[in-house]
């Protein structure tokens, strides 16, 4: 139950009172006393409560228990208030409360400049503020001529693909596999799981009360897409096991011709008025350049084409790579295998989470689920737990001296409290805390959960590798120090090719100028991420410089990127004009204020090497930007950034020539 609770199910709720008593005791305190002045307006219990909720996820909440009783009867008391009255719930907060209702969720000071993004992602009143409405009735035949191509349906493209739907907008959507999901479909190694809290890590237009951890695993995150697809009617848009080859702007007719290949490698072409990349940065492996890796003669796989067929129960298991998909891997298959070599070429940073293995209760999805607003208030809590409150503690001060080892007083604190993490979990042994323990300051990389990854490492069938591969002959992997390592299976948890994006598609936009030409393979970049010079109608969903790795979440990224590029769509489409194209000015005005401000963040630090950057060193995969400030600038697109053409123009200069 969210907002628009009927009289009858607000009465049914209230109907036994100390079954709801016994109910609520599985509420956290924190959006549940936001519930209570939500619908209450009595801002005497923030000042009773606030002071005991010390930061923003449940594990901060210090409420004394005989509080915690008084407000689970305060809100009972108002829910039966509402139910005899039968005045309808509000379905927003007084407003003059809001400030110190976010303060006190969180637990920290929400400053001002966030109000305007927590009532969307709270969206209390229900009305989907990142849904892009038409400003007049679009003209009949300009939306029925209109059509767009998405490519991909992953998480951003099934989202895409319901905002097109919702404003009848003509589009197809081309997908490579034979299911929606994208990563979530490709990636299914063992321990696949995400690392941002599922109840923020969603859609904020299907909110989802039903997780069954607070950290889903991959198959329930996949099936939460499929479920929004169907639900949706997407599957009738997405044209499965189709791949785009190339794509080719005609300057006369301004549209884009699309070569797309069938499974059988077949190909047949299509046109669209708009082009929509949707795949992402992380959809193409990064195989390692390793001397002998084809003589291995054993399974060698990528982690994200987990071989299945192949039983590794007992087997001789090297793993090379230790990111975000090698930190599940390890520690899933460890208890399973025989021997678990793990080939590390930089230890990354870990993160214990108390609720990283928790799993959903019977009793809090209830209240997710019944508790009006609750699970909206909860979310927000999650967004705050998880996103710009570590932008600060990422940036670089030029005059910290200990610079080689963290950037800051703040992440100094946080590299403390890592360390003695890493201690603690590997028994004090001093060479696993070396090799374990990275030469780069917290954040350089992303920051991984600690998935039980450190007691992993004293395991006896578990042998940390830090000195690099030299080669790989049959059955062995070679290190630096010449130590030879039997090994039966090869897991490449080497990640993506992210800086070679939308690679291996050939885009040609105007004056035959081609994205390889243009971005070379390894300088992407678009405005805010999105759009091209000389690519019109080409749109990028989680393009050049939206990685997010201080925090946050890739879907809040992609539902800013998706409300900006409708309303590029809604510009052309009521304006009657047929082409957009991003101005030379702000596009490169942009990428100078990315580079700027990645300079002086975590990611340009000398002793961080990271797929972030390019071989000039040059970040260009993440975003520098906390959260509200990409979201004030994707939040409304600005037609004066973009030179528009029409058919007209195209004829009349024709013409003239
Ligand atoms: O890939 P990575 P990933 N020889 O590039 C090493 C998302 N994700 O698949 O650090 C030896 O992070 C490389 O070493 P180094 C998330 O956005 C999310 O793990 O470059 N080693 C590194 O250790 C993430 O950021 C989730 O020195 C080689 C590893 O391989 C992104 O996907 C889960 C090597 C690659 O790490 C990518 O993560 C999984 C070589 N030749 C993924 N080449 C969750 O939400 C590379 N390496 C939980």
């Amino acid at each position: 139950m969210t907002s628009q609770t009927d009289q009858q199910t607000l009465t049914e709720l209230v109907s036994d009172r100390a079954a709801l008593l016994k109910r609520l005791e599985s509420a956290d305190t924190s959006p549940l006393l936001m519930v209570l002045v939500h619908l209450g307006g009595d801002p005497a219990w923030l000042g009773r409560i606030a002071p005991h909720i010390k930061g923003p996820w449940s594990f901060h909440d210090e409420t004394p228990e005989t509080l915690k009783a008084e407000l689970r009867t305060a809100v009972a008391d108002v829910l039966e208030g509402y139910a005899a009255s039968g005045h309808p719930l509000p379905l927003t907060p007084p407003k003059e409360l809001l400030p110190a209702m976010l303060n006190a969720c969180t637990g920290q000071v929400v400053p001002p400049e966030y109000y305007p993004l927590a009532l969307e992602e709270l969206d209390l009143a229900q009305v989907d503020p990142k849904t892009v409405k038409w400003r007049k009735e679009p003209d009949a035949k300009a939306l029925s001529d209109f059509k767009v191509l998405v490519i991909g349906a992953g998480f951003s493209g099934v989202a895409l693909g319901i905002k097109l739907k919702q404003a009848g907008i003509e589009h197809v959507i081309i997908e490579k596999n034979d299911e929606v999901g994208g990563t979530w479909y490709e990636n299914t190694y063992p321990g696949i799981g995400v690392d941002t809290a599922n109840h923020f890590y969603s859609y904020s237009f299907a909110i989802n009360d039903d997780w069954n951890h607070f950290f889903a695993k991959g198959p329930e995150i996949e099936a939460y897409i499929k479920r929004n697809a169907d639900i949706n009617g997407i599957r009738e848009n997405i044209r499965f096991e189709e791949e785009v080859d190339s794509a080719v702007w005609d300057e006369t007719a301004l549209i884009w011709n699309v070569e797309i290949r069938r499974a059988d490698g077949s190909t047949y072409h299509t046109s669209a008025n708009a082009l929509v990349s949707a795949v992402g940065q992380l959809n193409r492996p990064q195989l390692p350049n390793i001397e002998g890796l084809d003589s291995f003669g054993g399974p060698a796989f990528h982690s994200a084409r987990w071989d299945h067929s192949v039983d590794i129960t007992g087997k001789k298991v090297a793993m090379i790579g230790t990111g975000a998909s090698g930190m599940q891997i390890a520690p899933s298959i460890a208890p399973v295998v025989g021997e678990l070599t793990i080939f590390q070429r930089s230890a990354h940073w870990a993160m214990h989470n108390p609720l990283y293995f928790e799993k959903v209760s019977d009793a809090k999805k209830w209240v997710l689920k019944n508790i009006p607003f609750y699970a909206k208030w909860f979310r927000f809590q999650l967004f705050w737990s998880s996103s710009d409150t570590f932008h600060d503690k990422l940036r670089i001060d030029p005059n910290w001296g200990d610079s080689a080892r963290s950037l800051n007083a703040d992440n100094a604190e946080v590299r403390k409290q890592l360390e003695a993490h890493i201690a603690k979990e590997v028994n004090y042994d001093p060479e696993l805390i070396r090799k374990a323990t990275p030469d780069f300051p917290p954040y350089g990389k992303r920051m991984l959960r600690d998935n039980h990854w450190y007691r992993m490492l004293v395991r006896p069938n578990v042998e940390l590798v830090d000195l690099g591969i030299d080669h790989i002959e049959p059955g062995v992997i070679v290190d630096k120090g010449g130590n030879r390592h039997e090994a039966d299976v090869i897991v490449m948890a080497t990640g993506f090719q992210a800086r070679r994006l939308l690679w291996p598609m050939n885009i040609v936009g105007r004056d035959g100028a081609t994205i390889r030409e243009r971005w070379g393979e390894d300088d992407p970049r678009a405005h805010l991420g999105i759009t091209v010079p000389e690519f019109p109608n080409f749109f990028v969903i989680y393009g050049p410089n939206t990685n997010l790795a201080h925090g946050g979440s890739a879907v809040f990224h992609s539902e800013c990127q998706i409300r900006y590029i409708m309303q590029a769509l809604r510009e052309l489409i009521e304006t009657g004009q047929d082409a957009l194209e991003v101005k030379p000015e702000p596009f490169w005005d942009y990428q100078d204020k990315v580079d700027a401000a990645h300079r002086g963040m975590v990611w340009s630090h000398p002793g961080v090497t990271s797929w972030y950057k390019n071989k000039d060193g040059r970040v260009t995969a993440n975003s520098p930007w906390r959260l509200v400030d990409y979201r004030n600038l994707t939040e409304t697109f600005n037609p004066e950034e973009y030179a528009f053409t029409s058919r007209a123009d195209v004829k009349a200069k024709e013409h003239t020539a």
